[in-house]
């Protein structure tokens, strides 16, 4: 190490006394519970505060940490990019800031520098012992501190109050065919959610940050109007979302919001589930879906049309049309179809060598294994694994959880057997839809659109703080074959 990089490490905020949350988190210096060594004594009169008080007086502290960053550890090397990783999909390749979460390939994600269990075991729930409550999660995200029940439950509020839908959202929904792809229909209706404020003043058709951009907002003041966006985005983003479950399929006929639920609880509720288990899972599902760091396609993709300083609503529904491809956020529905067809043809009884030829028949017609198998993840999804342990907790005996079991120990020496697939094991979206379908929200068509909702959390609190951290636009090289050939080359004759 050399001595500047040494002198960095003694003169800065990096910390190694912050504890284990705090250094597997790889943030900087925003992990759990604490705020990182130099605040650990202010983070407690941070408690009173609400979130926006809270950001505001953490924003400064990350700023200078990123300058210092920047001047001093820029010319730090993190790896060779090899042609290999250019022509594949930019895999294992480091290139992207992304400060809500972090995911290790054995351990999984953690969120701020907590795992899935520490964030059951610590965030605040509807009732003791039950399953996170997702605004908890998104307090976390953007601060990196565990919130009390009672800022929770505040937060709750001020979703449900900015939790208001113009009429044209829903009439831009009903323009397309009730047949259309529930995905579709619901980035529609984020994308109609951008002309905000019309019912105030229909001459401010338009977000926050769009209004402040064009009226000349300092840069560093971006995040202020990201802020608002982002939060009426999220306390907005159920209320279409139902809507466009109940207009496919249960007659158009709308539940509104309840004032006296939680957000998860009230989704549920508005999509017409209102039983306490259907409710608890749908928390459980919107706070383990929301992030998994900044390089899947949905988080990428609002991190990159953001990048351009595109507002929170037209960047969110550019990361909801890469999350609705079947390699990602699809495979959510992907895994139910294909377990039904699974049931179809063999029966609920299915034996395990009836099972492993419909797996092999499955490779040869040339599919992949929905809901197995990862991009970065080279072990069982831990969100699979708290998925599972919710079924054996309330559903041990439904059939379809019985097959999804089986499957696990099915489908992952096939996959080795092929011999090239990296990870054979089961991500996340092995285990929601059964779930979801024992619950009575059997249309699978429409899960990927419950994955939005979550999703909306994570990549709209990395907005925030990628406007207040005042990230670049994005804009990698790229190259084309023959400058590979050209470069590889002139690299062989030196
Ligand atoms: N079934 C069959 N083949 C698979 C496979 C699976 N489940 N997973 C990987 N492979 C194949 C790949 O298609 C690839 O084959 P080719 O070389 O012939 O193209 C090969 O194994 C190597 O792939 P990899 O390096 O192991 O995996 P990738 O990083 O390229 O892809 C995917 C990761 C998730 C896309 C892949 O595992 C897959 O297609 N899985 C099934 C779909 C799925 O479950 N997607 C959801 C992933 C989680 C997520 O994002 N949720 O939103």
């Amino acid at each position: 190490m050399g001595a500047r990089l040494r002198n960095f490490f003694v003169s800065s905020n990096f910390c190694s006394t912050a504890g284990a949350a705090a250094d597997k988190s790889g943030s900087m210096g925003l992990a759990a519970v604490h705020f990182g060594c130099p605040s650990v004594k202010k983070s407690q009169r941070y408690c009173a505060l609400d979130l926006h008080s809270q950001l505001k007086e953490l924003i400064p502290e990350q700023q200078e940490r990123l300058k210092k960053i920047k001047t001093e550890l820029g010319k730090v090397q993190l790896g060779n990019i090899t042609v290999d990783m250019v022509l594949g999909g930019m895999r294992g390749m480091t290139g992207l800031l992304w400060e809500t979460s972090l995911l290790d390939p054995d351990e999984g994600i953690r969120f701020r520098g907590l795992s899935i269990p520490e964030c059951q075991k610590l965030l605040p729930a509807a009732k003791p012992g039950g399953e996170p409550l997702p605004e908890g999660l998104l307090w976390l995200l953007l601060t990196g501190k565990v919130p009390s029940k009672v800022q929770v439950d505040a937060l709750s509020k001020e979703l449900r109050d900015r939790a208001t839908v113009a009429d044209y959202v829903f009439k831009a929904i009903d323009a397309l065919p009730v047949t259309a792809h529930p995905m579709t229909q619901f980035a529609a209706g984020v994308m109609a959610l951008q002309v905000d404020k019309w019912f105030e003043d229909p001459t401010l058709v338009q977000s926050e940050f769009q209004k402040a951009y064009e009226k000349g907002i300092h840069k560093s003041k971006y995040w202020e109007p990201t802020y608002e966006d982002s939060l009426s985005l999220i306390a907005r983003v159920p209320i279409v979302a139902s809507y466009v479950y109940r207009r496919i399929y249960k007659d158009g006929k709308v539940i509104p919001k309840n004032d006296s639920l939680d957000y998860g609880g009230n989704f549920s509720n508005m999509l017409g589930f209102d039983s306490p288990q259907m409710q608890e899972l749908m928390r459980l599902y919107l706070t383990i879906h929301s992030d998994h760091e900044g390089g899947n396609v949905s988080a990428h993709t609002g991190h990159l049309v953001a990048s351009a300083l595109s507002d929170p609503y037209l960047s969110f529904a550019a990361a909801l049309n890469g999350l609705a491809g079947p390699l990602h956020g699809l495979a959510n529905q992907e895994v139910l179809l294909w377990i039904k067809s699974v049931v179809e043809e063999c029966g609920e009884n299915i034996t395990t060598e009836q099972l492993k030829d419909y797996v092999w028949k499955t490779l040869n017609s040339g599919k992949v294994v929905p809901g197995f198998g990862h991009g970065v993840l080279r072990k069982t999804d831990p969100r699979y694994t708290c998925q599972r342990e919710f079924a054996l907790k309330h559903l041990p005996d439904d059939p379809l959880f019985q097959l999804v079991s089986k499957l696990y120990e099915v489908v992952p020496p096939i996959l080795t057997e092929l011999g090239k697939v990296k990870n054979p094991w089961p991500n996340v979206d092995a285990h929601s839809g059964v779930l979801l379908n024992y619950y009575g929200l059997t249309e699978a068509r429409y899960f990927t659109v419950l994955f939005g909702v979550s999703r909306s959390i994570g990549i709209c609190s990395q907005l925030i703080w990628d406007r207040a951290l005042g990230l670049p636009l994005e804009r990698p090289k790229s190259v084309t074959m023959e400058w590979i050939e050209n470069h590889c080359k002139k690299a062989a004759s030196s």
